[in-house]
């Protein structure tokens, strides 16, 4: 795509994500309706479907002939990433969102014929949108970003799923030990900016395509890994377990999980 398509789509979709930023803040004190989907630490609300609506409305109106997948069902039943699919999580880190009103995210990406063209991961209450894509660069709000210190595992943090380190999949305890120390925030979108930013050097967790597409864009082109935890391709069309990290600790992980 021209280079000049893209930046107006980037200045477009940042604009949607503060248009629905702002009414977020609006009712953010208002009670909200929430509902459990497979166990009471599953949740949707009224704002994660609302925030769908207008996503894909937006999306509708400006590219009428793409497919959408998004996580709570307005989109379109997606089967193949051939043409135009944007990918879409309304509210990322739902859990967080209720019992906190804090460290959620919301997600935006664009994939043309399989490959990832945009993607945006805003952190709503820190009022930052991190973005871009491989023609355009990975931005926090105006600043460009560089890649992150290709940092070992022993020198550094990792996100990890609260779930998967309990049930130690993969050995994640001792992958725990090995490293400088374990984080859990709770929220994919927000793990994966802290890796963007150099301030974890991995997230591993079990993840939704929505939860991980815009991230998937960014890191990439910032240099970083993402993968299965066993290092093999991730599938843009189910769940898998993920690894974003920098190269040098999906290599240690590698090598303690084999
Ligand atoms: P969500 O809030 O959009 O559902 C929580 O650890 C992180 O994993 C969040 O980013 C959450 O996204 C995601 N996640 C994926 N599948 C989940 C599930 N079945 N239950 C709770 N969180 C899930
Ligand atoms: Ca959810
Ligand atoms: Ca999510
Ligand atoms: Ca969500």
């Amino acid at each position: 795509m021209e280079i000049e398509k893209l930046r107006q789509m980037d200045t477009m979709i940042r604009g949607w994500l503060r248009a629905v930023r702002a009414e977020i803040l609006t009712e953010l004190d208002d009670p909200l309706t929430v509902q459990e989907k497979t166990s009471r630490k599953d949740l949707v609300t009224n704002i994660d479907k609302k925030n769908e609506k207008r996503f894909v409305a937006a999306i509708r109106a400006f590219d009428p002939q793409a497919k959408i997948l998004g996580e709570e069902g307005s989109g379109d039943h997606v089967t193949d990433m051939h043409g135009h699919v944007w990918i879409i999580d309304p509210l990322d880190g739902t859990l967080n969102f209720v019992k906190q009103r804090d460290n959620f995210a919301m997600m935006i990406s664009l994939y043309i014929d399989g490959k990832g063209v945009l993607g945006y991961i805003m952190d709503v209450m820190r009022n930052i949108i991190y973005g871009g894509g491989p023609q355009l660069g990975v931005f926090a709000n105006e600043r460009q970003l560089k890649a992150p210190a290709n940092l070992a595992l022993r020198d550094g943090l990792l996100g990890v799923s609260g779930p998967m380190l309990v049930h130690d999949k993969y050995h994640l305890q001792a992958i725990d030990a090995a490293s400088s120390g374990v984080r859990i925030i709770g929220s994919a979108g927000i793990e994966f900016i802290q890796v963007l930013m150099g301030k974890q050097n991995g997230y591993i967790s079990h993840l939704m395509p929505w939860d991980f597409a815009a991230g998937n864009v960014l890191a990439k082109e910032l240099g970083l890994l993402v993968t299965k935890v066993d290092g093999t391709p991730v599938d843009m069309l189910s769940s898998n377990d993920v690894l974003v990290s920098t190269k040098n600790t999906q290599k240690d992980i590698l090598n303690m999980i084999r």
